[in-house]
C-alpha cells in the first residue's frame, strides 16, 4: 500500500521539543498546501474519499486520532498520536479519519493546491479506477 510512517527529527532542549519540517527534504513532495482540522466531536467520522494524485502528509500535532486507509486489496488503521511521526498517504488511497480526541489538531502537508476533480467519493468508483490503477503501477 502506497502508505508510510515518517519520522521526523526532533530538538529537545529546557525550552521544551521543536519538530522542524522542511519543504524538499522532510516529506517526499513539494507541500503547495497546509491545512489542519480540529475541534472535531469523538462521534464523526471525516474523509470518506480517495485523490486521483494528490499525496499527503498527516501529522497529530496535538491528542490523537485515528487513520482508517483502505485499498481495494487491503485495510489498515494508523494511530496518530505522536507530533514526530507523519503518515504518508499517496494518490488512490481510500482514507476515512475518526476517534478524534477533544485536543486533536491533525496537519496535514499536501502537495497540491485544493482541487474538487481530484477527489473520488463514491466508494464503488473509487474501487473500480483503484484496481486499474494498482494493476497498471503495481503498488
Ligand atoms: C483529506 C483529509 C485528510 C477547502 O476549501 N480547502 C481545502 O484545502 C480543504 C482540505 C477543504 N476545503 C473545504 C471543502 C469542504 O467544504 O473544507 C470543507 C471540509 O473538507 P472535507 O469534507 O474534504 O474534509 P475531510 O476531513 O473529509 O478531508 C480532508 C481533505 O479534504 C482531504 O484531502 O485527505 O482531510
Amino acid at each position: 500500500m502506497n502508505v508510510d510512517i515518517i519520522r521526523f527529527s526532533r530538538h529537545n532542549d529546557k525550552y521544551g521539543k521543536l519538530v522542524p519540517i522542511e519543504a524538499e527534504d522532510s516529506v517526499p513532495f513539494d507541500i503547495k498546501r497546509v491545512y489542519y482540522i480540529y475541534d472535531v466531536d469523538r462521534d464523526v467520522r471525516r474523509g470518506f474519499h480517495s485523490h486521483v494524485e494528490l499525496e499527503q502528509v498527516l501529522i497529530c500535532v496535538s491528542g490523537s486520532v485515528n487513520i482508517l486507509v483502505k485499498t481495494p486489496e487491503e485495510e489498515k488503521i494508523i494511530p496518530l498520536h505522536d507530533p514526530q511521526e507523519g503518515l504518508y498517504i499517496g494518490p488512490m488511497i481510500w482514507r476515512e479519519m475518526y476517534e478524534f480526541s477533544r485536543d486533536a489538531v491533525l496537519l496535514v502537508l499536501a502537495s497540491d493546491h485544493y482541487k474538487v476533480e481530484d477527489y473520488i467519493r463514491d466508494y464503488s468508483l473509487y474501487e473500480e479506477l483503484a484496481k486499474k490503477y494498482f494493476l497498471e503501477n503495481k503498488k
